[in-house]
């Protein structure tokens, strides 16, 4: 862990609500496959989670529930950082240097900003300058690799630009990290909005699969998927939103191909692939909630302080040289 030889890796999730299978096999799931090869840091970003209205006592469960799930899932404390982005004060210093040098004409083309206030989020400073503070978080660490769904491919650019004017006006401090996205299921979408992104945010419950859902959830939540009214099992993103999206889903959890997959359910039925997808994202997801379940809230609480102060030592070190380089060095 954090043993500097090996290429590093950082990613972070907000605390924000349940975590969903959407960011499972978009994301979490590398988190825990790229800890063998890589440096390992993964982050509960608190900070971001406060652009949007929330509440203290949540806020603060919610850090511990997202640790818990995201260890049940297979990040270990042993081979990786994992802890709250407020832990390291830096996150904050590091973005505020960054957003000195960032054009507001690169935030104005954000579209999760503008997808967020069209639904209903306060248009604040901080949910506007979010790229800034996630630029930070990577390049604090220095990291080479950042493992995300594609709806963060936009931000990861924003990171790369501002890593490069950085090392262009003050001296190559960073390298320039690239995005890690997988090529199926980088996008799940909604259950009962197929060509909405699945979303912890999204007030229909219907809408997403929870990583600790109970299997006859899953099951009903997968019967009632939205779909069409054509009864063949074909891949169409734009004719048949629903049905690609679960042939999706079903491909992310067996590993079988699409077309593998359309070879067997073609005329089956919609009754009997959805059946079939629901199988396997149960058999997916148990050990997850199996783990989950046995987990204890104070041990959770114990891994967050430690990598913590590891995480800490880290984001001083790279802070010496961004001040240094940039004329605040402290006395
Ligand atoms: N539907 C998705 N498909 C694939 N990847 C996804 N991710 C999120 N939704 C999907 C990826 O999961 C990681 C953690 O995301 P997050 O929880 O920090 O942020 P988010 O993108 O804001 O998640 P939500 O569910 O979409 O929350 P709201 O509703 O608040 O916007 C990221 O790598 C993300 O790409």
């Amino acid at each position: 862990m954090a043993d500097q030889t090996r290429p590093r890796i950082f990613s972070g999730v907000q605390p924000t609500g349940n975590m969903h299978l959407g960011g499972y096999l978009g994301a979490f799931r590398n988190w825990a496959r790229l800890q063998d090869e890589y440096d390992t840091i993964y982050c509960i970003v608190d900070l971001h989670a406060m652009t949007v209205e929330y509440d203290p006592a949540e806020l603060a469960a919610a850090r511990i529930e997202t640790a818990k799930v995201l260890i049940a899932l297979g990040v270990d404390p042993d081979r990786s950082l994992l802890y709250n982005q407020s832990q390291v004060p830096e996150h904050a210093e590091l973005a505020w240097i960054l957003g000195a040098m960032t054009p507001m004409g690169v935030l104005n083309r954000m579209t999760q900003f503008k997808d967020k206030t069209a639904r209903g989020a306060s248009p604040n400073l901080g949910l506007y300058s979010y790229p800034v503070l996630m630029a930070a978080d990577i390049l604090l660490y220095r990291a080479n690799l950042v493992p995300v769904g594609d709806d963060q491919r936009q931000h990861i650019e924003v990171t790369r630009d501002l890593a490069e004017r950085f090392n262009n006006r003050f001296g190559e401090i960073f390298p320039i990290p690239e995005g890690y996205i997988p090529e199926t299921s980088a996008r799940v979408m909604s259950l009962t909005n197929p060509t909405d992104k699945m979303s912890k945010s999204d007030p229909q419950e219907k809408s997403r699969i929870d990583l600790t859902d109970e299997p006859d959830v899953i099951r009903k939540r997968i019967r009632s998927a939205v779909t069409d009214s054509d009864p063949e099992v074909r891949f169409d993103r734009e004719d048949k939103p629903g049905i690609s999206n679960l042939l999706e889903i079903m491909s992310a959890c067996t590993g079988r191909s699409i077309d593998n997959l359309v070879d067997e359910y073609a005329h089956t039925g919609y009754g009997i692939f959805k059946d079939a997808v629901a199988d396997v994202v149960i058999e997916e997801l148990a050990p997850i909630k199996e783990a989950h379940d046995a987990l204890d809230d104070g041990d959770v609480r114990a891994v967050l302080h430690a990598s913590g102060i590891k995480g800490a030592e880290m984001a001083a070190a790279t802070m010496d040289l961004v001040r240094a380089a940039t004329g605040v060095k402290r006395f």
